[in-house]
C-alpha cells in the first residue's frame, strides 16, 4: 500500500516521462543531462526496464543502440560515446580511452569505453518482452538473444578463467559502485608513478556543488592510472602480459549475472535457441551460484568480493554484501539470517533513517560517509534492484517497504541520483534517466490512494 494521491501519481509518472524525454537522444538516453551526457551500459538497461512501461519497442531501442558498441569478444562497453559531446564536457573521452586504435576487439564505427558494467541487459530484455503483444515476443527474444549470450559468454570466460563463477572486474568503475569503500584498500595498494601519468582536468567537479561528494584526486589519479595499464595490455584483459593492477571478484556484479542468466534463460526459450546453448546458460547459473556460496562468511553474514591481487577477502559491509538476494535462490537458513541483517541497525534499522531505504555502504562501517559518492547515499535505482531481487526469494512486505519509500523519497526529492540518507537532501545530478525509469516500474504496481 502506498499513500500516493491519484493526482500525485499521475503527476510522478508525467514527470518521469517528462526527463526521459528530454534525455533522449537517437533512439537511446543520456544517463543525465549534464554529468552523464553518454550512453551508460547499466543505466540504459534501468532505463529499459521504465521504457517498456511507456513503450516496449523503444525500450527494446534503447538495448539495440547499446548492442552497437558491442565488442568482438563480446564485451558491452560501460559507455558507448555520444560524438556530439564537446570536448572537455566528460572525462575520460573515447580519445584517453584509445579503445579505436590499441583494442583490436573494439567495434567499428562508434566510440566506447574499454571496461563493462554489470549485465542488467537480459534483465531489462526479459521486461520489455513481457510487456510486448504476444504476436512480438519470440521476434524481440530472437533479436536480443545473440548478443545476450555471447555478453554472457564473455564474463563467464574472458573473465572467470578460473571457472569459480565469480566475474573478475578490473577497474573500480566496472563495479558500478565506482568510489565505494569496498575498493579502498585494494586502490590505496596501487602505487601511480606521477612522471609517467598524462595531465587530465577532470570534468565531473565542474558540474557538482560540492566536491567532497566526489572521488578524491588521488583516487582519480588511480582511475586513470589502471585505465593506462588496460592500455597497455590492448584491453585483453585475459592475456595482459603484466598483471592488472586492480582485479577483484565482485560478488554484486556476479550475483546479477546469475540473475541475468536467469532472465536469458526464459528468453532463450522463446528465441527458439539450441539445446546446447540452454544447458549452456544453466551451468553458467550453477557456477554462478556455487561461486558465490563460497563467498559466504557465516560469521559475518555476508557475501564478501575477493581481491585477487592481495589475496583475501573484503570484509567491508555495504548494500553488495546483500548479493544472494539478487543471485536468488537461497536456503532458507542463509535468506532468514541475510533478511534480519537487512533489518537490523547495520541496514534499514538505523533509526536515524529518513525513509527506510538502504544506504550505498552501512552506516556502521567506517567508511561510511553519508554524502559521498556511494560510500553512504541512497540510490533509487538500487531501491528499485533490491526490491525486485527481495519479490523474488518471496520477502514480499521488505520488497513492498521500498518500492512504498522509495517512491515517498522521490515525491519529497525529486529524481536525484543519490540522496543523503538521513537528512533526505538530494546529491549528484538532478533528473538522473535511472531514476525515472525505477519511478515508472514501480508505478505500475501501484494502486493509487
Ligand atoms: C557513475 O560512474 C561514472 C563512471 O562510469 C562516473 O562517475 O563518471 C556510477 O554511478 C555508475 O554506476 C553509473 O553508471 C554512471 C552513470 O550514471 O555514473
Amino acid at each position: 500500500m502506498t499513500n500516493i494521491s491519484r493526482d500525485q501519481w499521475r503527476q510522478l509518472r508525467q514527470d518521469a516521462i517528462d526527463i526521459l524525454d528530454a534525455n533522449r537522444l537517437d533512439g537511446w538516453t543520456r544517463a543525465a543531462p549534464r554529468l552523464y551526457p553518454h550512453q551508460w551500459s547499466w543505466d540504459s538497461a534501468f532505463i529499459a526496464i521504465g521504457l517498456a512501461h511507456i513503450d516496449h519497442e523503444r525500450a527494446m531501442a534503447e538495448m539495440r543502440s547499446l548492442f552497437r558498441g558491442q565488442w568482438r569478444n563480446g564485451m558491452i562497453p560501460h559507455i558507448v560515446f555520444n560524438p556530439d559531446v564537446p570536448a572537455g564536457e566528460y572525462f575520460p573521452d573515447a580519445d584517453r580511452w584509445a579503445c579505436d586504435t590499441v583494442a583490436p576487439d573494439a567495434p567499428g564505427g562508434v566510440r566506447t569505453s574499454g571496461i563493462c558494467q554489470p549485465p542488467v541487459h537480459a534483465i531489462a530484455v526479459q521486461r520489455a518482452i513481457a510487456l510486448a503483444p504476444g504476436s512480438e515476443r519470440a521476434r524481440l527474444a530472437r533479436e536480443a538473444f545473440g548478443p545476450l549470450f555471447e555478453w554472457h559468454r564473455y564474463l563467464l570466460s574472458a573473465r572467470d578463467p578460473e571457472g569459480s563463477g565469480l566475474v573478475t572486474i578490473v577497474h573500480p568503475w566496472e563495479s558500478g559502485m565506482d568510489n565505494s569503500p569496498r575498493w579502498t584498500d585494494a586502490l590505496a595498494a596501487i602505487e601511480v608513478d606521477p612522471a609517467r601519468l598524462a595531465p587530465y582536468q577532470r570534468a565531473d567537479l565542474t558540474h557538482v556543488e560540492d566536491p567532497s561528494q566526489r572521488p578524491t584526486q588521488a583516487d582519480y589519479d588511480r582511475f586513470l592510472w589502471i585505465v593506462d595499464r588496460l592500455i597497455d595490455a590492448r584491453y585483453r584483459v585475459d592475456a595482459a602480459a603484466e598483471p592488472l593492477p586492480f582485479r577483484m571478484k565482485d560478488v554484486f556484479f556476479s550475483a546479477i549475472l546469475v540473475a541475468a542468466n536467469e532472465a536469458l534463460l526464459r528468453i532463450a526459450t522463446l528465441a527458439g535457441a539450441s539445446f546446447e546453448q540452454v544447458e549452456i546458460v544453466e551451468s553458467w547459473i550453477d557456477r554462478g551460484r556455487s561461486g558465490l556460496a563460497d563467498q559466504w562468511h557465516d560469521d559475518l553474514v555476508m557475501c564478501c568480493d575477493r581481491d585477487l591481487v592481495a589475496g583475501r577477502d573484503v570484509t567491508v559491509r555495504t548494500i553488495a554484501s546483500f548479493a544472494p538476494f539478487v543471485a536468488g535462490n537461497l536456503t532458507s537458513t542463509r535468506r532468514d539470517a541475510l533478511l534480519a541483517k537487512w533489518r537490523s541497525t547495520a541496514m534499514l534499522g538505523d533509526p536515524r533513517l529518513k525513509w527506510r531505504l538502504p544506504p550505498s555502504t552501512s552506516p556502521v562501517e567506517a567508511g561510511f560517509s553519508p554524502r559521498a559518492y556511494w560510500r553512504g547515499p541512497v540510490w533509487p535505482v538500487m531501491n528499485w534492484l533490491f526490491g525486485w531481487a527481495l519479490r523474488n526469494v518471496g520477502a514480499a512486505d521488505d520488497a513492498a517497504e521500498l518500492a512504498r519509500e522509495g517512491l515517498a523519497q522521490v515525491l519529497a526529492v525529486g529524481f536525484a541520483e543519490y540522496i543523503e540518507p538521513f537528512t533526505g537532501e538530494p546529491l549528484g545530478s538532478s533528473d538522473q534517466s535511472w531514476t525515472a525509469a525505477v519511478v515508472l516500474d514501480w508505478l505500475d504496481d501501484v494502486e493509487p490512494a
